[in-house]
């Protein structure tokens, strides 16, 4: 068939459609011919600090289509781990960076160089502040989650605005209580919403350099930070089991999105707020498992 300008092309007919698409049905996890879509890009991801991080499987996938990474990590007590990572990733290029610092922050704008993305994947709630009641907060406890979990986005883009290419993309890592209510995850809800309100003005902000900036809504996954909020370790499965795709969700099913985020390929995405979750925050009422 000829298309509008006299090209050949090839119909795709119900039946190839499917067989296309029962090509793509992978239920047991991401395994995807990688293509490099990020080949030739610099991309500094923050919020390693162990295996388990979700940051970690980011920069697994992001190494996978040929990004070349800069990792950072908060201080001595992850150096090692991230440092190990940092070598199974072709060599990723390491700086120590706390974002209460400013200091801190600044060396890190020296040394980085120019980036084509930026993985935002860091925050810290009091752990008495991720059970009981929300009026109970403390002053303190709520400057500090705000502090790292949301000013931590707006200072780091602040520093690194002159190592941002044009054309870059920053992503930063949110969740569902953002949102909704999600039992005790509370004051971290509360950043995170902030935190999406971030996004949007940064777009804003950063728009007119076609700089993109947007959020990427995880599923619960069993990580340092997740294990503090109380009755965390019976969500993942709840949400796998409620969830349209009835799967859990891995770091490396983030890193995938993260992956389109970073690359050409999201080029008129931005200010938005993406879920990988399986479709769970969708769901009005959950099915009776006894009577599908
Ligand atoms: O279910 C989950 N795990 C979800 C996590 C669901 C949806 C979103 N997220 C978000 C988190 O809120 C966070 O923004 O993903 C991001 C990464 O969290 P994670 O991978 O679950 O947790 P973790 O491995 O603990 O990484 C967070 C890291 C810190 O880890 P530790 O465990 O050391 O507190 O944030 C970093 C640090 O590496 N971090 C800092 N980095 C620089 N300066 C600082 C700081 N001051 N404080 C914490």
């Amino acid at each position: 068939m000829d298309s509008p300008d006299g090209e050949s092309f090839a119909v795709l007919t119900p039946k190839a459609l499917r067989s296309a698409a029962e090509g793509l049905h992978r239920p047991e996890g991401p395994s995807f011919d990688l293509v490099g879509l990020l080949d030739g890009k610099t991309i500094l991801v923050t919020g390693i600090a162990n295996r388990w991080s979700i940051a970690s499987g980011i920069a697994h996938r992001l190494h996978e289509h040929g990004a070349r990474l800069i990792l950072t990590y908060q201080g001595e007590r992850v150096e090692d781990a991230v440092r190990e990572h940092a070598r199974a990733l072709g060599d990723a290029a390491l700086y120590a960076c706390d974002v209460t610092s400013d200091t801190s922050l600044s060396a890190l704008a020296e040394s980085a160089g120019a980036i084509d993305g930026l993985i935002h994947s860091i925050a810290f709630v009091k752990k008495e502040d991720l059970s009981g009641k929300v009026y109970d907060t403390s002053r303190d406890g709520f400057a500090l989650a705000m502090d790292i979990s949301v000013y931590s986005l707006i200072t780091l883009v602040g520093h690194l605005k002159d190592n941002l290419n044009d054309g870059a993309s920053i992503a930063a890592l949110t969740y569902l209580g953002a949102s909704q209510i999600v039992p005790n995850y509370n004051i971290a809800g509360i950043a995170k919403a902030a935190l999406e309100a971030s996004v949007r003005y940064l777009a804003f902000d950063l728009g007119e350099r076609s700089i993109r900036v947007n959020a990427i809504s995880a599923g619960p996954i069993k990580t340092a930070s997740s294990r503090q909020v109380a009755g965390f370790s019976s969500m993942p499965a709840k949400v796998a089991a409620a969830a349209p795709l009835k799967r859990g969700i891995s770091s490396e099913d983030v890193g995938n999105c993260a992956v389109y985020l970073m690359s050409d390929l999201s080029s008129q995405v931005t200010a938005d707020v993406h879920f990988v979750d399986g479709g769970y925050h969708a769901m009005g009422m959950y099915a009776d498992p006894a009577r599908p």
